[in-house]
């Protein structure tokens, strides 16, 4: 099934190594394997079929890399979030910038402030979307991106979180009524009707794999996630993700699919 034909990704920058991390995952990013992975990450969602906007590193923000979270590209409209985290607001404009070659004006939304969000919080499911209420997307950006939603005929579910960084940090969509899930994830009421493949504490940072065109990106080392994935019929992929898993940033975080 060919659902997404494009991708927008930003280079890793140099500061990467200054980007937010709970440390959950030790150690500081090392810049150059950094870039190895991005470019074997961009080469991966090519093999995917889709074409991929590559944007230029920016210094002034660490996590620019993190595209995910600035945006989210709907089949219907191009939503720019306003990011909770301080030092990640600015990435915005950035990736407004690059969204405007793709959607027309009158299709672009924006979260505007008291209210935050981060697309690292929304979870695509058709055009249905699941929120999740976190450190950096609060109740006001929830209220209006269900708004944003409402207009164009899409709706969403709220999901508090309770341990993790973002929604999909513990909770991906394989498509076909598929759901990844980890941790606070696994028995959550919100999901209870999805077919839930639940992943061995051991290996709750693969919850963030990407379901592109049928095929499964997975990170490398993960080997009951790879199984449990494969074992659904999907054709995978692995990439090594282990720089950005220092600042916890996954796969999905590295790209807009749309
Ligand atoms: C941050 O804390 O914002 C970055 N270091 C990681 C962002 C990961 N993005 C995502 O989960 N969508």
């Amino acid at each position: 099934m060919q659902k997404f034909s494009h991708a927008i990704v930003r280079k890793p920058c140099r500061a990467l190594a200054e980007g937010i991390s709970s440390g959950l995952y030790p150690g500081k990013p090392d810049y150059e394997l950094a870039c190895r992975q991005h470019d074997a990450y961009i080469q991966a969602l090519r093999e995917c079929g889709v074409d991929v906007m590559v944007l230029p590193a920016d210094e002034r923000y660490p996590d620019s890399c993190f595209v995910e979270d600035p945006a989210v590209l709907t089949r219907r409209c191009a939503i720019i979030t306003n990011p909770g985290a301080l030092s990640r607001n600015g990435e915005k404009e950035g990736i407004l910038e690059a969204v405007r070659q793709f959607y027309p004006e009158d299709k672009i939304e924006r979260i505007l402030p008291p209210g935050t969000l981060e697309g690292g919080d929304v979870m695509m499911a058709g055009d249905h979307f699941f929120v999740g209420k976190s450190a950096r997307t609060n109740a006001e950006g929830i209220r209006q991106f269900q708004e944003i939603l409402e207009k164009y005929g899409m709706t969403c579910t709220e999901v508090e979180l309770e341990k993790v960084l973002h929604l999909k940090t513990g909770v991906n969509y394989l498509e076909n009524d598929i759901l990844l899930t980890a941790g606070e994830f696994v028995d959550k009421q919100e999901f209870i009707s999805y077919h839930r493949i639940v992943i061995p504490e051991e290996e709750a940072y693969a919850a963030n794999c990407i379901w592109v065109n049928d095929t499964v990106i997975i990170p490398e080392g993960y080997p009951a996630v790879l199984d449990a994935v494969r074992s659904c019929g999907y054709r995978t992929l692995t990439v090594d993700t282990s720089e950005f898993r220092k600042l916890d940033g996954g796969l999905s975080c590295l790209s807009l699919r749309f």
